[in-house]
């Protein structure tokens, strides 16, 4: 471009331009319906609302207020969408407000961080999930998720997982006892728990699936832990058509690798019409604030 094309004017004009004053009145959203959040992933979110799904996005308004599964919404919708794939842009709905929430579960990145961040809301307990090998159990952390329950008013129920792998062609002598230890250590601090594990190689089922199934029924569950513990496994073989994916655990580093990206609550009308249980991504560190103000 050669300098004489630049327009001075409308340089000169929007150097002085400022916004409008806004109104301080916020909108009423008087046709809002209330609805609760089944899925979140990357920014979208699913709604229920009298038995129908709305696929929906936030409202510019709730700024960055953070929205999660079981959240209890406010949202408007001009279009009924049963089916997230069928959604188009000019379908969704918008999150206008976020109930307040009778209890939350909440994770820092460390315990410096400046804030909380909530992973599920509503929920009557938390399922942590940990693997008695592969990833190895640790205490530090299974101690974080059990504050972090106990701040948001939720019950912790630890599922140790992959009892099946606890022998000796896996890990030593050593290794069991002191599994077996910390164990027993959890239970005698009264917390409750259940053990489980693949019955067979195949993989289909889970030795104690029946005590799983009555720890679900007539609550709403958070599944949380490490990554590669297991989580989305259990939810599978409880919701059949769940679909979620799993993924073996890394065998140089011993880690889960983060395979599920998105939270997802699953309806379990088989245990009775209250059973919802939640899927969340597995992580590999746990933050508690000291002050927890959610
Ligand atoms: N041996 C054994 N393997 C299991 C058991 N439960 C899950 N696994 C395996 O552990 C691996 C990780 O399982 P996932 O269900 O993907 O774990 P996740 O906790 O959902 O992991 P993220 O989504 O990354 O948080 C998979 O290869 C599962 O087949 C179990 O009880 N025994
Ligand atoms: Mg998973």
């Amino acid at each position: 471009m050669e300098t004489d094309d630049y327009d001075y004017e409308s340089y000169e004009r929007a150097k002085t331009r400022r916004n409008n004053p806004r109104t301080k009145i916020s909108p009423m959203h008087k046709n809002s319906r209330t609805g609760t959040v089944i899925a979140v992933d990357r920014g979208r979110y699913m709604i229920l609302s009298r038995k129908t799904t709305h696929y929906a996005m936030r409202s510019s308004a709730l700024k960055s207020e953070k929205i999660v599964c079981g959240d209890k919404v406010k949202f408007i919708a001009d279009k009924v969408v049963s089916n997230a794939q069928n959604a188009k842009h000019d379908t969704l709905a918008r999150i206008v407000e976020v109930l307040k929430r009778k209890t939350y579960l909440c994770r820092a990145l460390n315990d410096d961080d400046v804030n909380d961040r909530v992973i599920a809301a509503n929920v009557n307990q938390a399922i942590i999930c940990v693997a008695l090998s592969n990833p190895a159990p640790r205490t530090n952390f299974i101690d974080r998720m059990i504050k972090s329950c106990v701040n948001g008013g939720v019950e912790p129920i630890i599922c140790w997982t992959k009892n099946d792998l606890l022998n000796e062609d896996n890990v030593s002598s050593e290794s069991h006892n002191s599994v077996m230890k910390m164990v027993k250590c959890y239970e005698n601090r009264g917390l409750k728990s259940i053990t489980i594990g693949f019955e067979n190689e195949g993989a289909k089922k889970i030795a104690n699936f029946k005590g799983v199934q009555k720890l679900l029924k007539d609550k709403k569950s958070v599944f949380i832990g490490e990554s590669g513990v297991g989580k989305s496994t259990i939810i599978n073989l409880l919701v059949p058509n769940a679909n979620r994916v799993t993924n073996e655990v890394n065998e140089v580093t011993g880690k889960g690798r983060h395979t599920s990206s998105s939270s997802k609550m699953y309806a379990l009308d088989g245990l009775g019409n209250g059973t919802f249980i939640i899927d969340t991504p597995g992580v590999r560190s746990w933050g508690v604030l000291q002050k927890n103000d959610s």
